[in-house]
């Protein structure tokens, strides 16, 4: 008895029973809604997918431990279109992502005017998801160099993937995140699924790990295996702790898995070759006990349940209609016909 809790202790870093059970719930979530996406994209039922199957161990960790709020005291979000997880961590309903998808008038981030995965949270300071990638790296300096005047200890959080820090925004955020002296309160991150849509991180990259890149600029960096909840929970908890401690930079390389590949464009085919973090974490917890096969059957079939009748509720909301094409946008309704410009 004594030796298996040990075991237990050593294997999970001294997380607690019910924060390990919530992780592997919302891993679960995210998961089978991602799943639900794919199905209605495969379905004729929307005109794209991009998500995060693969990034859910990191991105729901991410999620728990962010300070959600709306202002400067709170944890600002620039996340890329890998993020479900994390927002589903951060209590996103299904449905809502389900509305994007499906390009609906109740979408909350975008009305049913963009893509999916490309979430907008207003009251929970996430900053849009843009189709550009990586030029979050760039913004995300504005809501960190804002939150530092203010003297908060709240942080700003990027996410992005390996293949973008080839662009200038990126090289932007470590120069600007790390001048002596006005150093920002940032986490700058990368999730390493080890491919840029086809092209290989092989032949791609000189240094060894992109978070070489952050030590040139003084900024305290590491690699993570994003695969792995605990590693990345103790990982993300410490990182987040320091930068609220100090208000200086800090910088997570995180290995993480693209399991149906990148995106529908690419077909959004199942890779068995790749490390599959949900089901590796449920087994884990399964072979010591803190989870049963019927437990297990459940929480899936839930989620299943969940996602289907969402998928049939947005099916009988309304699209956006031409009208109000202007709402929302920059300059405002009033001024936004191009003509006048
Ligand atoms: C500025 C810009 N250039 C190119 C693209 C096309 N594009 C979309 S996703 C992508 C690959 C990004 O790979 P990575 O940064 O590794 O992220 P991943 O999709 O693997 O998570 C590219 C090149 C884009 N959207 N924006």
């Amino acid at each position: 008895m004594y030796l298996s809790l040990m075991v237990k202790k050593n294997d999970f870093g001294g997380l607690a029973p019910e924060l390990l059970l919530k992780i592997h719930n919302l891993m679960v979530k995210s998961r089978v809604l991602e799943e639900r996406l794919i199905k209605i994209y495969r379905a004729g039922e929307s005109y794209f997918w991009i998500g995060g199957p693969g990034e859910e161990s990191w991105g729901v960790c991410l999620g728990l431990l962010a300070h959600k709020g709306k202002g400067l005291s709170y944890d600002f979000l620039h996340l890329h279109y890998r993020c479900t997880p994390t927002l589903v961590a951060m209590g996103m309903p299904m449905i809502d992502s389900i509305r994007l998808m499906m390009n609906r008038k109740t979408d909350p981030s975008t009305g049913g005017r963009n893509f999916s995965g490309h979430y907008c949270i207003p009251d929970w300071n996430v900053a849009p998801v843009t189709s550009p990638i990586e030029v979050q790296y760039s913004i995300g300096l504005g809501t960190a160099h804002a939150q530092k005047r203010a003297g908060h200890r709240s942080l700003t959080i990027v996410t992005g993937g390996d293949a973008g820090t080839a662009e200038g925004d990126f090289a932007s955020c470590l120069i600007w995140a790390s001048r002596r002296g006005q150093e920002l309160p940032m986490l700058i991150t990368v999730q390493n699924n080890k491919w840029g849509i086809s092209t290989k991180w092989e032949g791609q990259h000189g240094e060894e790990h992109v978070a070489d890149r952050a030590k040139a600029f003084g900024i305290r960096s590491r690699v993570i295996n994003g695969n792995d909840p605990i590693e990345t929970y103790l990982a993300l908890q410490e990182e987040m702790e320091y930068i609220r401690q100090t208000g200086k930079p800090s910088f997570i390389e995180s290995k993480v898995s693209r399991l149906y590949g990148h995106s529908s464009a690419s077909g959004a085919n199942a890779d068995a070759n790749e490390v599959d973090p949900v089901k590796d974490f449920e087994e884990k917890l399964l072979k010591v006990g803190l989870l049963k096969a019927e437990q297990v059957k459940i929480i899936w079939s839930g989620y299943e349940e969940e996602g289907i009748k969402a998928q049939e509720q947005a099916r009988s909301e309304a699209q956006p209609q031409s009208d109000s094409i202007w709402e929302n946008v920059f300059v405002g309704s009033e001024n936004a016909d191009w003509r006048k410009f």
